[in-house]
């Protein structure tokens, strides 16, 4: 999640200087020995008198392994290492489009809901579902506790970030259903349909079906409805065009590059800086009626044919709330709007 996954947006040159460091340290068997290490001793006294079971949370981190998989994975992450052409390629592909409509005609009623409570479009949870795991085919197969033990305690980097969702993920099986001994999800500790970490799952995920269990790894209903409950909670505006296309002419425009999806400029002053968006009649990607002092920004894409220029809006940034990564934004966007194609309930905006 990708808020998940932008976890992983981790430079490669750091794995190596940590795991070159690490290299010198005890020998294996003690580094797959979490509970007998100092800090994980402190981590646990830290819980316990936060309230927490300390002698569940002792066996917990007694069979907790170092997996160094999941080192070398965090160390290559997609959107570090593809251009958006590669990485549309991906996600954007017809087998995704047909699990996506099998799900949707199977929840139609659950996504309309979604809609209808959050204000965030149908197509747009679609899509973000299809790209974290295939609807629920890709929910991955790490134990959960492993890969945030293993880069909470033995990857330096983000050491920080990974102890505090080692954290959340004993505070969140006291309040959810989930069992940490046992749940697994990808390398970086994401979770289930939406791939959540666990601090996600504590803030964000809804008991959208109301059993009253919150459930992200087996119930696509309280999948589809903890997406649209953090789209909405991180501001979502309803009817908000997501990107358009643009020309660029002259050279100002090279200043106000975004690598980032923030906007920091209005349409107003993107126009005057020789950033134009497409036409509604030759892009599909358009925003025709956008009013001039919607704030924008600037992204260059290497697509296809060579470069993109794209100017996204309030509501991409966003998606990047999910996950850090603009490709993955874009993506995200891109497939929404070939579900909104086929979504029958919809004319086309
Ligand atoms: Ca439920």
């Amino acid at each position: 999640m990708i808020k998940s996954l932008s976890s992983t947006l981790t430079a490669s040159a750091f794995y190596v200087i940590a795991a070159a460091a690490h290299a010198s340290e005890a020998s294996p068997n003690n580094q797959s020995d979490y509970v007998n290490r100092p800090e994980v001793k402190a981590m646990i006294d830290e819980l316990a008198e936060e309230g927490l079971d300390r002698q569940r949370i002792t066996s917990l981190m007694s069979q907790a392994k170092r997996q160094d998989k999941i080192l070398e994975a965090i160390a290559r992450p997609a959107e570090k290492t593809l251009t958006w052409a590669q990485y549309q390629k991906i996600f954007i592909q017809q087998s995704r489009m047909d699990q996506g409509n099998a799900f949707r005609k199977e929840q139609e009623a659950i996504l309309a809901k979604a809609e209808s409570v959050s204000g965030v479009d149908r197509d747009m949870i679609l899509a973000i579902i299809g790209i974290e795991t295939r609807y629920g085919r890709q929910r991955g197969g790490y134990k959960v506790i492993d890969a945030l033990a293993t880069l909470g305690f033995d990857y330096p980097p983000r050491s920080t970030f990974f102890r505090g969702q080692l954290k959340e993920l004993f505070r969140l099986e006291q309040s959810a259903h989930i069992d940490a001994a046992t749940i697994t999800g990808s390398y970086a500790g994401a979770m289930g349909y939406p791939q959540f970490i666990p601090s996600s799952y504590i803030n964000f995920a809804v008991d959208f079906d109301e059993d009253g269990k919150t459930d992200l790894v087996d119930n696509p209903v309280d999948a589809i409805g903890s997406v649209a409950n953090y789209f909405k909670e991180h501001k979502w505006q309803t009817g908000l065009p997501v990107a358009a296309r643009a020309r660029v002419e002259g050279d100002k425009y090279q200043a106000l590059v975004n690598d980032k999806g923030k906007p920091d400029m209005t349409l107003k002053q993107a126009i005057k800086a020789g950033i134009t968006p497409v036409p509604c009649k030759e892009s599909e990607h358009c925003f025709d009626k956008l009013v001039k002092d919607t704030d924008v920004a600037l992204l260059e894409l290497e697509g296809e044919r060579g470069k993109e220029y794209w100017l996204v809006t309030q509501n991409f940034y966003v998606i990047t709330r999910y996950n850090h990564s603009v490709l993955y934004a874009m993506a995200a966007y891109q497939l929404s709007r070939e579900f909104e194609k086929t979504n029958p309930d919809k004319k086309h905006k």
